[in-house]
């Protein structure tokens, strides 16, 4: 029967908080009965005494410690597998550049829980059966490739799993398929819209896209505005990390003010990566998520190192899952300069208000004789080019803005487009040569 109604699952989207955290209770006792399966987690109840008996409240979850990455690689490949491994279908894996990769393995409802919040996600910005849908996501061990195929597929979308790179050939798709909806990480669609213009289309009026899907690394409010001005489109945050399944845990719905979070599948919560308490509501900390609708690997108390808040306040779509902001970046991005915290968003920020400015950049921090020094090298946008005559002013400007910005005065590089090497999945945007030191 066609859905008619503005959620993929009412029932559960609009429920209200107190049956919410009752149905999180029911699930909460229940993820830690299939944990204790797990040889990671048997032998950590057994030394803390935890089981799902003694799980009464939500506030029991406190009494668990939390889970790390580092955890995660020591017990590599499978110490977290709940249940029997002959109940695991699939293994995705992180790149593993820094020692073991982690590994995380997927039931087959584990999949099946995935793809259906995936469709939840893309019903709720407005997509329906009759989109069609473009991943430029790498199809491999990178969760946004195959979890936005199984997740449009669900949704019943044409889809075009046309994966990553070769940009031309990418919007060939776009043009001759009548593509409406377009997933990508936030570079990469930048990337796509620059390319649009360098080819001389007209992606607004030449082609039926509607609606951008990006997430997978952090971007400001201002790289969103570009992509949607330059695309002609409405873009979405999407927020997930391999480890609780992938993208289509937390996501925007058309009102644009934080990514609801599906909490009758997942809790969250918000720390001060300090101290290890909860921060008062509304403020900054590191983000903690509990699964609770995952067999094969279900983690609790899982720091992912990303940095939010809890959006207060009720959100006019009608949904009562909790918001989170938009990433203000992972902790283990965060570098010091002259003893001040810097994210490479602050700089992305300022950098992105220049509208002769092209979206490559990097940052790179050089130790010198008289300290360290951050040199931010930028590239110039093509279009922009001749409309200016004094690069000098432009750098001292931009220069100036970063300061304002990041209290430390960088050296400021205008490059040509181009420069910047690109990636093919998530950007780098940090060099840090100190740590080659
Ligand atoms: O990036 C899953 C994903 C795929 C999410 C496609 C959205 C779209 P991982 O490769 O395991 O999984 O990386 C997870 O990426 O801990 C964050 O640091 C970062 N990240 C993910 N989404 C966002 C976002 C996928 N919307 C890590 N904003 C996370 C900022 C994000 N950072």
């Amino acid at each position: 029967m066609e859905n008619k109604s503005k959620y993929w699952e009412e029932e559960i989207e609009t429920m209200d908080r107190k049956s919410l955290e009752a149905l999180q209770l029911e699930r909460l006792k229940k993820t830690v009965g299939r944990a204790s399966t797990s040889p990671y987690y048997k032998k950590l109840f057994a030394e803390k005494n935890i089981s799902p008996d003694k799980i009464n409240s939500l506030e029991d979850l406190q009494n668990i410690p939390f889970t790390t990455k580092e955890e995660l690689r020591n017990n590599y490949p499978y110490g977290f597998v709940a249940g029997s491994m002959k109940e695991a279908v699939r293994l995705h894996s992180s790149s593993g550049t820094t020692g073991n990769p982690t590994v995380v393995l997927h039931s087959k409802h584990d999949l099946d829980s995935w793809a259906n919040l995936v469709a939840r996600c893309m019903y709720m910005v407005g997509l329906r059966d009759t989109d069609i849908f473009q991943n430029t996501s790498g199809y491999g061990m990178f969760t946004g490739g195959l979890g936005f195929q199984y997740g449009a597929e669900r949704l019943g979308a044409l889809t075009v799993p046309a994966a990553a790179g070769n940009t031309k050939r990418q919007i060939k798709f776009i043009m001759d398929f009548g593509t409406t909806a377009i997933h990508a990480v936030p570079s990469y669609a930048i990337h796509l819209a620059e390319t649009f213009r360098e080819m001389g289309i007209d992606p607004i009026k030449e082609t039926k896209l509607t609606t951008f899907l990006i997430g997978a690394e952090p971007h400001t409010e201002e790289q969103r505005k570009r992509i949607e001005e330059m695309m002609g489109v409405k873009a979405y945050n999407s927020y997930g990390l391999s480890e609780m399944a992938g993208p289509g845990i937390a996501f925007e719905c058309t009102w644009q003010n934080g990514m609801h979070f599906w909490e009758d599948c997942y809790i969250v919560e918000i720390i001060d990566p300090e101290t290890l308490e909860p921060v008062k509501e509304g403020e900054i900390g590191e983000m903690v998520l509990t699964a609770l609708d995952r067999t094969a690997m279900p983690l609790l108390r899982y720091r992912t190192r990303d940095l939010t808040r809890f959006i207060p306040g009720d959100c006019p779509c009608g949904r009562h899952h909790k918001r989170i902001d938009r990433m203000k970046g992972r902790s283990d991005d965060m570098f010091i300069v002259k003893g001040v915290n810097i994210f490479p968003m602050q700089i992305e920020k300022q950098l992105m208000k220049y509208e002769q400015l092209a979206s490559g950049y990097m940052i790179t921090i050089q130790p010198t004789a008289t300290g360290d020094e951050i040199v931010v090298e930028v590239e110039l946008s093509t279009l922009f080019s001749d409309d200016y005559s004094d690069l000098e002013n432009l750098q001292k400007s931009i220069t100036r803005s970063l300061k304002n910005e990041i209290l430390v005065t960088p050296r400021v590089k205008l490059v040509q487009k181009g420069t910047i090497p690109r990636t093919e999945g998530k950007a780098v945007r940090v060099k840090d040569l100190r740590k080659l030191v």
